[in-house]
């Protein structure tokens, strides 16, 4: 069977990646390699015989048609993911995540023959009132540019399921995290400035609430709905863990893991249109059989390791990055603290 993987040497693509040449796919990843992607989260996949590294966008429509033709299965993770960079310019996310999925389902209708799995997230819904929580049905609210973009990639794929009859499956994951993870992400961020000693830029009173799952339960659970096929596809699915913790908690943890002071965490102004809470109801895939195997707290502690271990900085733009984003903001903490 053949799989065309977008986004594949991004965080929740590479791993992807392997695990479908793992389970005997042929695989061809389409990536545009933007700062978020890393080839060498695929360095173990080069030999592989059924594996295919095309560099490319997925805006690029004949590139994208020729790809797809043949294929068995689609399925996309190449998005733009920064909530707080969908803040500093959203265009970017609507090439990306709107007008790069139309792109691979117009490739779909052309070929006739592949379905589509669409990556989505909890945070099309936007905020979510305790003890509320979504079910696969719930009305969209999206907060920020990052998701209404990813809700309108959703219309999208629902129209062409409706108007064209495509075969499309949309899966919302909630917070993920684990190795290859880009360090602009929350739990990478705090893992590699603590271990530093670098103050914890904690947005507002750092009470706000996300649901956490382990890359690898992630994947799993992608596989298993691969393997249930089309009878239980379609439509959306929804894949949390039910691990749902405050910011707060996960940075004094991060904290305690590093034997870093809570004194790093620094209460800085908080995210534009930030969600308090995120929280989905992941019964329909749990009645498939899958349940997460990685207690968040396990997790947590390896991935902090493994940040420990993996987070070079040294790259010029990521620096400019976190100068825009945290410079003003941990200043004005300072000043507040006088
Ligand atoms: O410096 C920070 N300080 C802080 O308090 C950063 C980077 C984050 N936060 C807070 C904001 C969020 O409440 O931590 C929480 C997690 O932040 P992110 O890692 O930026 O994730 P989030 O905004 O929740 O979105 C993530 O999960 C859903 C992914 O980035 C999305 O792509 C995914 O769809």
């Amino acid at each position: 069977m053949k799989v065309l993987v977008t986004g594949g040497c991004g965080f929740i693509g590479s791993h992807m990646v392997r695990q479908l040449l793992a389970d005997g796919w042929q695989v061809t990843n389409l990536d545009n390699l933007t700062y978020a992607s890393n080839p060498a989260n695929l360095a173990s996949a080069m030999d592989d015989p059924g594996y295919r590294f095309v560099h490319g966008d997925i805006c690029d429509a004949p590139l994208v048609k020729e790809l797809v033709a043949g294929q068995d299965l689609v399925l996309n993770f190449a998005a733009e993911t920064h909530v707080d960079r969908s803040l500093l310019g959203p265009a970017a996310f609507v090439r990306a995540n709107v007008e790069g999925v139309v792109c691979l389902l117009e490739a779909i209708r052309d070929d006739g023959h592949a379905e589509l799995i669409q990556m989505s997230t909890d945070e099309v819904f936007g905020s979510v009132p305790d003890p509320e929580e979504s079910a696969e049905d719930r009305p969209f609210r999206p907060s920020s540019p990052y998701s209404a973009s990813k809700a309108a990639a959703e219309l999208q794929v629902a129209a062409y399921r409706t108007t064209y009859g495509l075969p499309v499956t949309v899966l919302r994951g909630c917070n993920v995290y684990g190795p290859n993870q880009h360090l602009e992400k929350f739990i990478p961020l705090f893992a590699a400035r603590s271990m530093r000693r670098e103050p914890l830029p904690l947005y507002g009173d750092g009470l706000q609430q996300r649901e956490w799952i382990h890359v690898s339960d992630l994947v799993h659970a992608i596989s298993m709905v691969i393997r249930a096929g089309s009878e239980t596809q379609r439509g959306a699915i929804h894949i949390g863990s039910g691990e749902r913790r405050t910011n707060i908690e996960i940075a004094q943890r991060i904290c305690d893991l590093n034997e870093r002071p809570h004194e790093l965490i620094t209460h800085v102004k908080d995210r534009a249109g930030h969600d308090r809470r995120y929280a989905l109801d992941s019964s329909r895939l749990r009645s498939l059989g899958w349940a997460p195997e990685v207690p968040f707290e396990h997790g947590l502690a390896r991935t902090v390791v493994w940040y420990v271990a993996n987070s070079s900085r040294d790259d010029p733009a990521f620096a400019s990055y976190l100068r825009e984003q945290y410079e003003v903001r941990l200043a004005g903490a300072a000043n507040a603290a006088k």
